[in-house]
């Protein structure tokens, strides 16, 4: 199996992850640069997005919850993803909630990478804001548990961990409880720091 990624993306990381976890120690990691237009990820995904996985047939996965859930599928079910419905539903709303937070932190890092200061829009960047606060207060009354490891706190982690380097928001002062979050996830998940941008 290959997975086609950026080291950077916070969506490439939660497969980097699991992989880690699960042992899957065949798995090929190459990069991918979506902005340029000759590499071949605009091919495998119209949508020119990572991460992207190549099973050892050809078949062409993503995104990161799908692939996710085909490596669930791999390693037996129930290894990612909980097979209870209750827990189920649950733990991938979860995963909705964090990865629709680094959906925005995204966006808000390209409104300043791409945009120059005259063309970018504040009202744009305050919405998208928005999201990520919201979503972050809503994870500061009830989030998953940090001492498993399944889709919802390997997106809740990889999105801290985003917001961490772009820094879209100055998570760490306004929302101290994910920081005992993210530190006791970072205890119980050594696969955290092993994906970092830079492994120590
Ligand atoms: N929903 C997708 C989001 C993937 C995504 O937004 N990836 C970013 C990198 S972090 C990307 O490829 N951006 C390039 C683009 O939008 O053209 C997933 O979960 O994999």
């Amino acid at each position: 199996m290959r997975l086609r990624t950026s080291l950077t993306s916070p969506f490439g990381r939660k497969p980097r992850m699991a992989a880690l976890r699960l042992g899957f120690a065949d798995l090929e990691i190459l990069n991918a640069d979506t902005t340029d237009p000759a590499d071949e990820i605009r091919q495998d995904n119209p949508l020119g997005k990572v991460p992207l996985l190549i099973l050892d047939d050809g078949r062409r996965v993503y995104d990161s919850r799908v692939i996710l859930e085909c490596f669930d599928h791999m390693a037996g079910p129930g290894s990612l993803i909980p097979v209870a419905w209750d827990d189920r539903l649950r733990t991938l709303t979860f995963q909705s909630l964090a990865d629709g937070v680094t959906d925005a932190a995204v966006l808000v890092s390209y409104e300043t990478r791409y945009r120059s200061e005259e063309i970018r829009s504040q009202k744009w960047l305050d919405h998208q804001r928005g999201k990520i606060i919201r979503g972050l207060s809503s994870l500061t009354h009830t989030a998953p548990d940090p001492t498993r490891f399944d889709v919802a706190t390997i997106s809740t982690a990889c999105m801290l961990g985003y917001l961490d380097w772009r820094k879209q928001v100055d998570w760490r002062a306004d929302f101290p409880a994910l920081v005992a979050w993210l530190d006791a996830f970072r205890a119980a998940a050594p696969e955290f720091d092993a994906t970092a941008r830079d492994p120590a």
